[in-house]
């Protein structure tokens, strides 16, 4: 890899927006190699021309967050910009974590009876689509491994990155098992949910392969060993799990951003509808509202949350005004970015090929204080 660095080393030291770009401009190549792929199965034009729009329709529109990450993580443990052909091996990588995201997300709306993703109607909403789209986000979710197969064959890394995906496509469906059971339809029961039932979801549905996955992909890429002896403090570092420790508790941070936008956030906003209330789930929001609510709010919650209705709905919304929801959440964003800020100054900062604090600093600078 080295070699191959120096050839062409300011490919992708650039500004952000510059950086979208060329990420974007990575997406061109692999979906047309996917897209070769599936035309040389031999299949009749339809089927081709269904297969490319359940990857324009799903991957590509999104905040590209967690791709570009990965991306980002590989240029700061290398410690300097990527050559043209370790940026394309990483945008893969970034890539791959997209359509994963993709392949949940189909998947997910579908199962919350959403209405809007990214600004346009969720994919199974589009006319004729329906359940096909559990067998789409099963054709989303082989792409992961064609390109992995495609670029990474030869890597002695390629197990690695098979089973971290393997395993956070674990975790993650873990995660929505419980995000469902524990709002079932048909019988609410307020009492049966708690802040650490919500923690629990945010770390198996979200926290994993939004945060943990981009940077592990990162690490395998760039070689960090598993453990190593930091010079700075004398200790052993266990690489990955010192990541997991912070990146776990950023996608929790992360989670709750997304329940309370779920709330707070408009449309235009957010490009989604919320359904966390109608839908009974165990959101940060509601449960942070049930620890602050009076017994007559209490009682208006136990009455209108997860129903199906825009009446009771409001009544829940106006409840979560009037116990000063947005107030405790600035509080909240404000105490949990200095406390994963304290995590990320107790990672040993050592030269060479070790973890780096900027990993983690970046992607806390790219959540923090949110609006989409
Ligand atoms: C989404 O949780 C989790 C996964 C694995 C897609 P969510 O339903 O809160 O997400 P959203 O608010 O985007 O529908
Ligand atoms: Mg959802
Ligand atoms: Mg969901
Ligand atoms: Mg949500």
């Amino acid at each position: 890899m080295g070699q191959i660095f120096n050839r062409n080393p300011e490919f992708y030291s650039a500004d952000a927006s510059v950086k979208r770009e060329r990420f974007e401009e990575a997406f061109v190549i692999i979906r047309q190699e996917l897209v070769d792929a599936f035309g040389s199965l031999g299949l009749p034009t339809d089927a081709q021309v269904w297969y490319t729009r359940n990857i324009d329709y799903n991957v590509p529109g999104g905040k590209l967050n967690r791709g570009i990450s990965v991306v980002d993580s590989a240029e700061i443990l290398k410690g300097s910009s990527l050559s043209k052909h370790e940026f394309l091996q990483a945008a893969v990588l970034g890539w791959a974590v997209e359509f994963l995201q993709a392949f949940f997300l189909v998947m997910d709306d579908l199962m919350d009876k959403s209405i809007l993703r990214r600004g346009q109607p969720c994919y199974y909403r589009v006319p004729g689509v329906g359940t096909i789209s559990v067998n789409d986000a099963v054709l989303l979710e082989s792409a992961i491994y064609q390109l992995l197969k495609l670029h990474f064959r030869k890597e002695p890394y390629y197990v690695d990155l098979l089973e971290l995906f393997h395993e956070t496509t674990y975790q993650t469906g873990t995660g929505q098992l419980l995000d469902l059971i524990t709002a079932p339809e048909d019988s609410v029961d307020l009492s049966k949910i708690s802040l650490e039932k919500f923690r629990l979801i945010a770390q198996y549905k979200t926290a994993y392969y939004s945060f943990y996955l981009p940077v592990a992909l990162a690490m395998l890429m760039c070689d960090i060993p598993p453990v190593y002896r930091s010079r700075s403090t004398g200790t052993t570092v266990h690489s990955y799990k010192l990541a997991r420790s912070i990146l776990l508790p950023i996608g929790e941070y992360f989670q709750v951003q997304d329940d309370f936008l779920d709330f707070a956030g408009t449309p235009e906003q957010i490009g989604k509808v919320g359904t966390d209330i109608v839908d009974n789930k165990c959101s940060w929001s509601v449960n942070t509202a049930l620890a602050a609510a009076s017994p007559e709010q209490r009682a208006i919650l136990d009455d209108n949350y997860g129903r199906r209705e825009a009446r009771m709905e409001d009544k829940v919304k106006a409840v979560f005004e009037e116990v000063g929801l947005r107030e405790n959440y600035r509080t909240y964003e404000d105490q949990v970015y200095a406390k994963i800020l304290a995590l990320i100054q107790d990672v040993p900062e050592d030269s060479g090929l070790t973890l780096k604090r900027q990993v983690f600093t970046h992607f806390l600078d790219k959540i923090y204080k949110r609006q989409k």
